[in-house]
């Protein structure tokens, strides 16, 4: 009988620990990506833009909080906004991203602003740029994306 029991308990047990571990532990899950591409630009160019779709599919509330590319000295995301008559560039230090919305990066607008670059870019060549975003809990998460070089 004693044994009969410790049966029981070790399979309830079994039983029980993938059930608590959907529960309490939160898997994050990265936005979609579509639309990538950096902007073609003269070989002696010292800012660069990049685009960007970004689709939160998830059930979870994110933030853009900003992006980094190892072959540029500095990224920034910007918006381009038009005052009295002259356009500006504005950074976004934080972008919302709630659960089932996307930000659009598009020229004239939303951008990655990649400045002091380190190298030259080719047509079609590819260009590491990650995107950092904060979530609910406050924990900052890193996608890694290679943008091509397109002229547009
Ligand atoms: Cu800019």
């Amino acid at each position: 009988m004693k044994i009969f029991l410790i049966v029981i308990s070790v399979c309830l047990l079994l039983v029980n620990r993938p059930l608590f571990a959907e529960q309490d532990s939160y898997v994050f899950e990265f936005p979609e990506i579509n639309e990538l591409w950096m902007r073609a630009a003269p070989p002696n160019a010292n800012m660069l833009a990049a685009y960007v779709t970004i689709e939160n599919n998830t059930q979870h509330n994110l933030k853009l909080t900003g992006a980094y590319a190892p072959d540029f000295g500095m990224a920034e995301i910007h918006k381009t906004i038009e005052e009295d008559g002259v356009l500006r560039m504005r950074e976004q230090h934080e972008l919302e991203l709630p659960m089932q919305s996307s930000v659009v990066m598009e020229p004239g607008g939303l951008h990655i602003m990649l400045m002091m670059p380190q190298k030259k870019f080719k047509i079609g060549e590819k260009v590491r740029i990650c995107l950092l975003y904060q979530d609910q809990a406050g924990a900052e998460h890193v996608q890694h994306l290679d943008f091509p070089v397109m002229m547009k």
